[in-house]
């Protein structure tokens, strides 16, 4: 099996890192979590990739791009991962003329 591209950096009840996983899984994007420190001061795993000790931040190994501030990534995988085909949904149940 491949590893997923994206890699989450998140901590656990962490409503920021919900925001992200909430699109991720709206877009059926596969990701694999890593689990930081909660101690902010020992997140040096995270702080080694994205330069900042906070989470959300997320790899994504496809496009190169590391990110972090979930409006941000949430802006980015809707973009990247996003296509169209959820929007043509969304107006043909709106509007309709079937
Ligand atoms: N503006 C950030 C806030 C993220 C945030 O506050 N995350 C908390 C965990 S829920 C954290 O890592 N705080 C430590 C820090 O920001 O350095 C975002 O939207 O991603």
């Amino acid at each position: 099996m491949t590893e997923p591209a994206i890699t989450l950096y998140r901590l656990q009840a962490c409503p920021y890192c919900e925001r992200v996983v909430r699109v991720l899984d709206q877009l059926d994007v596969p990701y694999r979590s890593r689990y930081v420190e909660p101690m902010h001061s020992e997140r040096n795993v995270v702080k080694r990739i994205s330069g900042k000790r906070s989470v959300p931040a997320i790899v994504d190994a496809e496009t190169g791009v590391t990110m972090s501030e979930s409006g941000n990534i949430v802006e980015y995988l809707e973009r990247t991962y996003g296509g169209t085909a959820g929007t043509d949904a969304a107006e043909a149940s709106v509007g309709g003329d079937a």
